[in-house]
């Protein structure tokens, strides 16, 4: 009964949705096409239960294992449809990359983006003394061993076919006098280009900048001019990675965006929310107006050639710390395809009408008319149905795992 009254409404949302996009000089099957072109690629850590850096609250139900974490990600894939690959963490996920391979393949993925991990300790001299940097570090012995782990990442990423490097350093001081600035900038440099050099066939490279933390004072890449600076230096393999948590409160991600774009150089997102710092909330939880606004851009930018939405790399970067892992990363790729569908869902010709009117009030009505009046669900909802796809994936999975826990209880 409840079944039938939500596929009627859907299937009357999905009539007026038609309409009102037609309306807007939009037609919703191109919609459709587009947003199941939409890729988005899942971190293998994502499906682990993370924490803060007080406690992790784990409470047995979440994979422990590369094969449990590969196995949700399988899941996720079989349930959105929307994430082919997975992001790798080295050496946490493991370096045996034929057991990696064999896992991805056994579940229908392909390996996504090798993330280094210089920042955890592990054996002499990647020790303790990591808390002075990696790349940047001043104690050789050290910057050089976090360079050679760099550089068997890239050994990874030819073994698996992985097309792209997340770079991320922990590098950074806590005051003005542990290290000079331009040391510091110095030893980045010439690091990283060690490391662009070791790039084969059509790897490309991409430079995630952090304002703060670990290093509260001076983070060695603190923000995307920086971050761009670097990659102008380094070639065309590299280009910057957009952290949504990394930014300060209030900045304007948007038309960092666009300036990445205009610049040639953005490579693709971390897609996360926060409220207050780098909080790896689910995408579009705390403030999908935003997202929204970011797929707009890019939307743009696509239409008008600048940069194809299929060159970006759509990579979430989260951690999921009291959600259900799987259902929180099941969450963020229904709010990143949202954000797509109301972008694309934008009256564009009346939008430029207006701005080249000046009608700022008018620009505005579009851009909300498209984010709060468009049955996006509807959308949603049926360009899952026409695949083949749950309707509604959170829904399907929890009624997977309640059946998974009567099985292993009976
Ligand atoms: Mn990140």
């Amino acid at each position: 009964m409840f079944e039938d009254v939500q596929e009627s409404v859907r299937e009357q949302q999905y009539g007026i949705a038609a309409k009102l996009l037609k309306s807007r000089g939009v037609d919703i099957n191109e919609v459709k096409s587009k947003l199941a072109a939409l890729k988005i690629e899942v971190p293998s850590w994502g499906f682990s239960r993370a924490g803060t850096r007080f406690a992790v609250y784990t409470d047995g139900t979440e994979p422990q294992t590369i094969e449990g974490r590969i196995a949700a990600a399988g899941l996720c894939h079989k349930l959105t449809g929307a994430t082919p690959s997975v992001a790798l963490a080295i050496p946490r996920d493991g370096e045996d990359c034929d057991l990696l391979q064999k896992l991805l393949s056994a579940n229908g993925l392909a390996a996504g983006a090798i993330n280094s991990d210089s920042f955890n300790p592990r054996q002499s001299p990647l020790d303790y003394r990591l808390r002075w940097g990696s790349l940047t570090n001043p104690i050789a012995e050290v910057r050089r061993a976090a360079l050679q782990h760099h550089l068997d990442c890239v050994q990874v990423m030819c073994k698996l076919g992985s097309r792209n490097f997340s770079l991320w350093l922990h590098d950074g001081t806590n005051s003005a006098g542990q290290l000079s600035l331009f040391e510091q900038g110095r030893l980045l440099e010439e690091s990283l280009r060690q490391l662009y050099a070791a790039l084969t066939g059509n790897q490309q490279i991409f430079i995630e900048y952090k304002f703060f933390e670990p290093g509260f004072y001076a983070t060695a890449i603190a923000d995307w001019g920086w971050a761009y600076a670097l990659a102008q230096k380094l070639g065309d393999r590299a280009k910057v990675l957009v952290d949504m948590g990394h930014h300060p409160l209030g900045t304007n991600i948007e038309q960092i965006v666009a300036n990445l774009q205009m610049l040639g150089k953005l490579g693709g997102f971390h897609f996360n929310d926060k409220k207050y710092a780098d909080d790896d909330l689910a995408t579009g939880s705390v403030d999908p107006f935003q997202l929204f606004r970011i797929f707009n851009v890019l939307v743009e930018a696509d239409l008008s050639g600048l940069q194809p939405i299929g060159d970006v790399a759509f990579m979430i970067d989260e951690s999921h710390c009291l959600k259900d892992p799987l259902e929180e990363m099941i969450e963020a790729v229904d709010n990143i395809q949202r954000a797509y569908v109301l972008a694309l869902s934008v009256d564009r010709r009346t939008w430029e009408d207006a701005q080249t009117k000046v009608d700022p009030e008018l620009g505005d009505q579009i851009l909300k008319n498209a984010f709060f009046d468009t049955p996006a669900n509807a959308i949603l909802q049926t360009s899952r149905l026409e695949r083949g796809l749950p309707a509604d994936p959170i829904t399907e999975c929890r009624a997977r795992s309640s059946k998974q826990r009567g099985q292993s209880a009976g």
